[in-house]
């Protein structure tokens, strides 16, 4: 648990930075909320969120992702205003992005002019605000939304603790990651006292999978590639697999991270070829291993042991030196001789 979260009596000791968001957030009347692209759980749950506290509080607020967003998802509150389009900034708008790592997470083209705020908990955050929040050891960006409704001193409405408690839901894998402790869950308790139905958000998120995700999911375990001695796998999504389910709109959600709940799986890695022949890379790891380090060394970057990348470059010979990265940080990794780490 962070210093900064560390609790006396129900209230959160939260860094300097946190007054002066919640001064910025009073004195101004428009907001642009921004999250990255191919949102997910935790992106679309903050700033969803955040955009009903900040409504409840009057204010003018507006939420840009560039999308694409996964049908489940719509069960969320106000996400049927969600904007996908580049939004011209308002004169004296204030800009918060939730959950960027940077401003190329977006992607490539919105560099908005103006006051940004900088909300997030992913370990590679380039700090590219005039404020940066910035806890890596909030599980979710949703964590960081609750605490900052605390600090706001503004109730929390049904449809804001169902938005924030799917970010949290979503980031933890349900609760069992390793970036799960205590103010998790109390944050989460917070959230179901506010009017959060546990059972029906994860329904939503985890329990409504296509048919089409699922035969590519099928196609993925049946021909997965283990190294080093079944410590490492791979496997990789390519053109004619997923034309093969119907698109890209079928992509499996969670596959990495399922991947990584193989027996004796300390590292696992997702390659995907884009519609444009380039390569996109999921990392997820369990324990010690690093793949926020793996995906910075290839140009991403995340969390400990949830991360990616996406690397504009041809596909094949993309994937090849991904691999020659990875098996040369593994081999390093996995000869530090005992003592030395916890493995
Ligand atoms: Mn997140």
């Amino acid at each position: 648990m962070t210093p900064s979260a560390q609790q006396d009596n129900g209230r959160f000791h939260e860094p300097p930075v946190v007054a002066e968001i919640c001064n910025v957030i009073r004195t101004n009347d428009q907001f642009l909320i921004v999250g990255h692209g191919r949102p997910d759980g935790d992106c679309l749950g903050s700033c969803l969120g955040l955009l009903i506290i900040l409504r409840e509080m009057g204010k003018d607020v507006r939420f840009f992702t560039p999308g694409p967003i996964q049908d489940f998802f719509h069960f969320l509150p106000r996400i049927s205003e969600t904007i996908t389009q580049h939004p011209q900034i308002r004169p004296g708008e204030i800009i918060l992005y939730v959950d960027c790592g940077d401003l190329e997470r977006v992607d490539e083209v919105f560099k908005p002019e103006g006051f940004i705020i900088n909300i997030d908990h992913h370990l590679s955050n380039a700090y590219f605000g005039k404020l940066n929040w910035v806890d890596t050891e909030a599980c979710a960006a949703g964590e960081l939304i609750y605490r900052l409704a605390l600090a706001l001193e503004v109730p929390i409405s049904r449809d804001a603790a169902t938005c924030l408690f799917t970010a949290i839901m979503a980031d933890t894998g349900g609760f069992r990651f390793s970036n799960t402790d205590r103010v998790t869950f109390e944050a989460a308790a917070a959230l179901v006292a506010a009017g959060a139905d546990p059972a029906a958000i994860a329904e939503a998120v985890f329990e409504s999978r296509k048919p089409q995700a699922v035969k590519i999911t099928g196609v993925i375990y049946q021909t997965l590639h283990y190294e080093f001695g079944g410590r490492f796998v791979w496997n990789e999504l390519r053109r004619e697999l997923y034309e093969l389910a119907g698109g890209d709109e079928y992509e499996p959600e969670g596959l990495c991270s399922d991947l990584r709940g193989i027996a004796g799986v300390e590292i696992a890695v997702l390659f995907h070829e884009t519609p444009e022949g380039w390569c996109r890379i999921g990392f997820r790891s369990k324990g010690k291993v690093n793949v926020s380090k793996l995906a910075q060394m290839l140009g991403g970057g995340g969390h400990h042991n949830a991360s990616g990348a996406y690397i504009k470059a041809p596909y094949e010979e993309t994937r090849d030196r991904a691999l020659e990265v990875i098996r040369q940080y593994l081999r390093e990794y996995f000869e530090t001789p005992v003592g030395t780490t916890s493995l």
